[in-house]
């Protein structure tokens, strides 16, 4: 039996399957792409992940992609530890906080991570043509390329908006665990969401904005709950995090 996963180190849904398989106590075969070489625009890589996206986890040859529907197949594969709910009302709560969280903050998060570090990193020094000649061949994501730009970056009103959204994600974390009895956002069980929530909020908390969820205890005791799982520094090691590995970015006005 093979897993290998075609990742990234920074990448907030590769994070996801890396804390899933941390969790299931699994080995894997790392195959590491880098955005700046466009590994994952090859067409090698894309017969495996037609979005040209990563993370691909491929099982004894077969390619599975997006990362939830990943760690939800790796749960099926390999029940043990279960990090899905067994009864069906616990599976579709499960379920529409997978929905919500591929709608909002993962989107969210890319704004100010886009704005602050890959940007300035990648787009910046391009010609418009070097750019378009970059986003123009993307299975996905073109508009949101374009609406970023080389120079100026997203709007205020997108990252404001951005924000907004993440801040709503904490409140309804916090509401879930007073629900639900915590400590995990469906109550005892660690599962699939606390697993995909957790790398937009470390992105986020990386970048200096923990603020967001400072007055929402339930919250900030979830994330460090999170933190002191074996599978958090397994998934995140070093240099996972931008203010790591390109802390140019993160100077402290007048350092
Ligand atoms: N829905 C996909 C999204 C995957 C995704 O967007 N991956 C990002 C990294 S977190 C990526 O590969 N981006 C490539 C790019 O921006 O060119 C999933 O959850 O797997």
């Amino acid at each position: 039996m093979t897993l290998e996963l075609y990742h990234s180190a920074h990448s907030t849904c590769s994070q996801k399957v890396r804390l899933c398989l941390a969790e299931k106590g699994l080995d894997w075969v790392p195959h590491e792409l880098h955005f700046a070489t466009r590994d994952h625009l090859q067409p090698e890589y894309m017969k495996l992940n037609p979005n040209g996206v990563v993370p691909t986890l491929v099982h004894d040859g077969e390619p599975v992609i997006e990362s939830s529907v990943i760690c939800e197949y790796l749960d099926d594969v390999f029940p043990e530890p279960a990090l899905t709910p067994s009864d069906a009302l616990g599976k579709a709560r499960m379920r529409a906080w997978i929905c919500y969280m591929n709608e909002v903050p993962t989107v969210a998060v890319r704004v100010p991570s886009f704005n602050r570090v890959f940007r300035p990193l990648r787009y910046e020094t391009m010609t418009e043509e070097q750019f378009e000649g970059h986003v123009g061949d993307m299975p996905l994501r073109q508009a949101f390329y374009r609406r970023m730009g080389t120079k100026s970056g997203f709007a205020e009103a997108e990252y404001e908006d951005s924000l907004a959204k993440i801040r709503q994600t904490c409140e309804r974390i916090d509401k879930a665990i007073a629900d639900h009895g915590g400590p995990w956002v469906l109550g005892d069980l660690f599962s699939i969401v606390d697993i995909t929530l957790t790398p937009s909020i470390q992105r986020m908390a990386d970048m200096g904005y923990a603020y967001l969820w400072e007055d929402l205890p339930r919250m900030v005791q979830w994330f460090a709950d999170i933190k002191a799982r074996p599978s958090y520094a397994i998934a995140f090691f070093p240099d996972t995090a931008p203010t790591e590995k390109y802390p140019q970015f993160f100077q402290k006005e007048g350092a």
